[in-house]
């Protein structure tokens, strides 16, 4: 029989069986009585990448039989969290292994807990990318991911001391069945080296890159399976390695240690991931990441694309591609050198193509986020690419000095190129001018693009800016992560939402009847009582499912405010002890996030949580009110565990300074009440859920922007005016947490004092407390709470990444779903 004759793989009970066994004896090399939990989980891993495969094949030809455009999304981060619990979800086979693996006197839930989380991202960045790769194959749309393969994710971190201690994560130490390595397709990346200029027989100009030195691109594909296995689209990271092609000049001068040197140097390049979401702009290594990531998925992009036949000029008919954020900004200059030094495409016509391909999403608005390079590094590790921006920046501000009689700030302001203080490459802005699109990801957010990052091109191109509110995968957020709530979703109104989550608002009429609001604190309870006895056994900590369990999950960073909330905490605890006071409800703080190695007021801020969370934890008058738990290692399956058990969500950033967030949309639509500011996604949320079944507090972004613009926001008035904030601040100042080092946050005390402190803590603080107040009143009576928290679920269906996906795919990529027929 011809070999495209055999049939693909089926998944029923008999095969699954067949083919674990299988693994356990061939690929694992052992006797199936002999197997155990690890073994166990590899093989059905491995199981399913072979179902997979079979799948990603199919969908590959299907695309090709359709000549389908394809979006590639080219990100430096993807948060994918385990794969295994996520790939049985959505093939709709996690019963059907359960009930097998059962048989044979396993657990699969246990098993899950061999697979180590993929963290190769920082948060909601990473994060968001990976639900788009959810959605994208969900949707049968032709759409697939570009990153780096790193050998280390984002660290590990544990609490000692108090403290965030740092390790590496080396990820694949257990191994990673369902990837595939495609050696084959390997890619060479010239990198170094100089440009000579030749004239070629007409008499231009030839660039020639020079005495470059190169590494190798091995791409290691991850499938992608959407809901109801039908589509299974790949992500493809790239590892670095060292060509074999060692510098022999250096073998001639017999220094064999210096050219394995060189070697060990191409390595690095993917060996681990940068753990910041703003890191310092300067290091070569982070830079040639960049470029490494960008040239090898335009290589691979480009080779796929020729190999149709097609030519070159028809690209952004066939390919769109997508930059998340600024970090695959060189895109635009090795598109520019593909097309007009490879493919000699003459400059203008190349620029079109580019423009025309590329799109371009912002998500920061931290001006220390917004990348630079400086201009002599550039020259150095990307000698060709520097030439091309500098002639993209002078036909560019040549063309606008001219069309729109721009001044000379202006031109200053729009240029690709600092000049202050040593040249820099502004990666932001070349961004913007090689991209056809340019969005944010919330209203506000990219109202707030338009506004104060790129006022100028805005004004140049409106049509080019645009908003796509973020979303996310509710197959993993909600249908894998939370079986209960999911279960009585579906036992209420169908499964449909899975696939169309504004099917929830079916739930509405059912958030006021008394029976259903029982079924959904059962549920809400259980998650809890599950969650109270994970921290028990990490922590040691014992909470009671009955308390109010409060939650901010996220990175740790001012801006985010977890120092709000933990004044807060700080402030009820003392008038618990001080004062007598007794809580309407119980209530449990559960903080969770990392904080980037370097970042100093970051990692005190867990030491300040984790020393409080001591202090009440231990004293009898308040524990039984209040207890704070910092949950360690925050990832994927950690937040899996948490969200599910949330009643409160806490999204409290400074208003203008959270583009969107995403663990927002998450814990709504687990059920949780949000209090939170008029900041990035909440707007919506609230919009979406209803005003009274939001606890909003807290300045807008005009009053921020006014406040902090015209210097009248004064922290010592409200330190004057409110008691409750001197006794906070006063207890921290004099080590109140921390009495053997009294003097440990008296930062904390100095800087929400200090004139214009850009976050407004103080400016927020008592209305934060109020709406505290307010809320657990509400919970206190649990009929309304429910029916708050039920609406909550029901009017998330806005929040899916499908509903994202489509915009973008409507308004931006141009690419259509290709189903199977
Ligand atoms: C983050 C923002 C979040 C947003 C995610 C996804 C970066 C650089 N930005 O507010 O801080 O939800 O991106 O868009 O990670």
């Amino acid at each position: 029989m011809p070999v495209e004759n055999c049939p693909l793989q089926t998944l029923d009970a008999d095969s699954l069986s067949c083919s674990i066994r299988e693994h356990i004896t061939h690929s694992l090399g052992k006797p199936c009585a002999e197997a155990g939990n690890r073994d166990v989980a590899m093989a059905l891993s491995m199981t399913l990448r072979d179902r997979l495969v079979d799948k990603l094949l199919e969908t590959r030809k299907r695309y090709r039989d359709a000549r389908a455009k394809r979006m590639y999304y080219l990100s430096i981060e993807y948060l994918l969290g385990r794969c295994l619990g996520n790939n049985l979800y959505n093939m709709r086979i996690d019963e059907e292994c359960r009930n097998l693996v059962k048989q044979w006197g396993y657990d699969l839930e246990e098993l899950r807990e061999f697979e180590r989380d993929p963290a190769l991202g920082n948060g909601g960045l990473g994060r968001l990318a990976a639900c788009f790769l959810d959605a994208l194959a969900t949707l049968d749309m032709p759409g697939c991911g570009y990153g780096i393969h790193y050998e280390f994710g984002l660290f590990k971190q544990s609490i000692q001391n108090d403290r965030q201690v740092e390790q590496p994560d080396y990820w694949m130490a257990e191994g990673m069945p369902l990837q595939i390595e495609r050696r084959d397709q390997s890619v060479i990346v010239p990198i170094y080296g100089r440009i000579e200029s030749h004239q070629g027989p007409d008499g231009s100009y030839l660039p020639l890159w020079v005495d470059w030195q190169d590494l190798v691109g091995v791409p290691y594909d991850i499938p992608i399976v959407g809901f109801g296995d039908k589509t299974v689209n790949y992500l493809r990271l790239f590892a670095a390695r060292s060509t074999d092609n060692f510098d022999m000049k250096i073998f001639d001068q017999g220094d064999y240690i210096k050219a394995i040197h060189q070697k060990v140097y191409s390595e690095l390049v993917s060996k681990i991931l940068y753990p910041s979401e703003s890191i310092s702009f300067g290091k070569e290594l982070r830079l040639t990441q960049e470029y490494f990531l960008v040239f090898c998925s335009l290589r691979d992009i480009t080779r796929r694309f020729l190999k149709q036949n097609r030519n070159i000029e028809e690209l952004p008919e066939f390919i769109a591609i997508q930059l998340n954020d600024t970090h695959p900004a060189l895109a635009v200059a090795e598109l520019m050198r593909i097309l007009v030094d490879e493919r000699r495409v003459p400059w203008d016509r190349a620029w079109n193509i580019t423009n025309r391909t590329l799109a371009f999403t912002n998500h920061t608005l931290m001006p220390e986020s917004l990348e630079m390079w400086p201009v002599d590094l550039m020259g150095k590790v990307l000698p060709r690419h520097l030439q091309i921006i500098y002639e993209i920046n002078a036909r560019f501000l040549s063309q606008i000095r001219l069309t729109s009689k721009a001044d000379d700030a202006t031109l200053r302001r729009m240029s690709l190129i600092e000049e202050q203080g040593g040249k820099q490459v502004r990666m932001a802005n070349l961004a913007v001018v090689g991209s056809h699109s340019v969005n944010g990801v919330s209203k506000l957010h990219s109202e707030l693009v338009k506004k104060v990052l790129f006022p100028d091109y805005a004004a140049l191109w409106p049509g080019k800016f645009n908003n796509k509110t973020n979303g996310i995968t509710p197959r993993r957020w909600l249908y894998k992560a939370n079986p209960g709530l999911s279960a009585l979703i579906t036992e209420a109104i169908g499964d449909a939402w899975i696939m169309d989550l504004d099917k929830l608002q079916d739930l509405v009429p059912l958030a006021g009847d008394a029976a259903f609001q029982q079924k959904f604190l059962a549920v809400k309870r259980a998650s809890k009582a599950h969650l109270a006895e994970y921290v028990a056994q990490t922590t040691g900590v014992m909470l009671s499912p009955d308390a109010v369990f409060d939650m901010q999950a996220k990175r740790i960073h001012e801006y985010k405010r977890q120092l709000l909330n933990i004044m807060h905490i700080l402030h009820d605890y003392l008038r618990v002890t001080e004062d007598g006071y007794v809580p309407p409800v119980p209530r449990v703080y559960v903080f969770a996030g990392k904080a980037a190695p370097g970042y100093f007021e970051a990692k005190e801020i867990i030491h300040l949580i984790c020393s409080a969370a001591r202090v009440i934890n231990a004293d009898k008058r308040a524990a039984k009110h209040i207890k704070v738990v910092f949950a360690a290692d925050y990832r994927v399956s950690l937040a899996e565990k948490l969200i599910p058990a949330a009643d409160v969500s806490e999204q409290i950033s400074t208003a203008g300074t959270e583009a969107s967030g995403t663990g927002n949309m998450k814990f709504s639509l687990n059920g949780a009440l949000t209090i939170g500011t008029l900041d990035g996604a909440n707007i919506e949320i609230r919009e979406a859920v209803g005003a009274e079944n939001f606890y909003l507090f807290g300045l807008t972004t005009p009053e921020v922007e006014r406040q902090l613009g015209d210097g009248s926001y004064d922290p010592w008035e409200y330190y004057g005016k409110h008691p409750e904030i001197r006794r906070v601040l006063d207890a921290l100042s004099a080590g109140r947490f921390t009495p053997d080092e009294p003097q440990t946050f008296h930062w904390i005390f100095e800087k929400m004092l200090a004139k214009g402190e850009r976050y407004m803590h103080l400016a927020d603080f008592m209305p934060y407390l109020e709406t505290h107040e307010r809320l657990g009143m509400d919970y206190a009576k649990p009929a309304v709470w429910a029916k708050k928290a039920i609406l909550n679920v029901a009017r998330m269906g806005y929040f899916s990444a499908d509903r994202t996906i489509r915009e973008y795919a409507r308004d931006i990529w141009g690419i259509k779903p290709i189903a199977p027929k």
